[in-house]
């Protein structure tokens, strides 16, 4: 895994990696997904885009059964096209000021994706900077709490055995390294 891209930074069982998680080929891509699961702009548009036809029907099958997804939680989908295996759909929290428990809100979405990724037996999952584009989260809080929340579970599972943090420009990246 620390060969996986030679241009990732490695900090143990975590990898820091700048670009475009649409071509990102770990087991599963998370996607910062909206409750309905009908897709959207951002990152979600960006994956359905280069996933096809085939994660919009099973989205639409999960919403069927389930009306959709709440905040925080995460529901797994095959990757379609993408290079990927699977895609795990988690909803992070609108920035409302921070008042509105968006922190517990957001460190679900880590906890929950990471879980769904240990219960299908996935070895590697990229996570985007979920919330930190159009839901308004701040960039340095987010990443904090990111790691935190990853480097905790990677503690207590032997699975996902790597994560890789995707951050799309240069100013994630920066953050996220100060982090780790
Ligand atoms: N690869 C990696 N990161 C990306 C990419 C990409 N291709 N594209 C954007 N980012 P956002 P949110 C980064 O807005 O804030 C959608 O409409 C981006 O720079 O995609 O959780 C959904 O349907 C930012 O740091 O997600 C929801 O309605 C991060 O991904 C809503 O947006 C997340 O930005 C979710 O908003």
């Amino acid at each position: 895994a620390a060969n996986w891209r030679p241009d990732a930074q490695t900090f143990g069982r975590i990898l820091l990696y700048q670009g475009d998680i649409t071509r990102v080929d770990t087991d599963a891509i998370v996607n910062a997904a909206n409750s309905s699961l009908l897709g959207g702009g951002g990152v979600d548009g960006a994956i359905h885009r280069a996933g096809g036809p085939a994660i919009l029907e099973e989205c639409r099958q999960i919403k069927a059964r389930q009306g959709g997804c709440p905040t925080g939680e995460a529901v797994l989908t095959t990757g379609g096209a993408l290079p990927a295996s699977y895609v795990i759909h988690t909803v992070g929290p609108v920035w409302n000021g921070g008042t509105k428990g968006e922190a517990e809100l957001l460190a679900n979405c880590y906890r929950n994706s990471l879980r769904l990724a240990a219960e299908n037996q996935l070895t590697s999952v990229a996570f985007p900077g979920i919330s930190t584009g159009i839901y308004g989260y701040p960039k340095a809080d987010a990443a904090r709490i990111a790691v935190r929340e990853v480097q905790a579970f990677l503690k207590g599972n032997e699975l996902p055995a790597t994560v890789v943090f995707v951050a799309y420009d240069e100013e994630a990246r920066w953050v996220y390294e100060q982090e780790l």
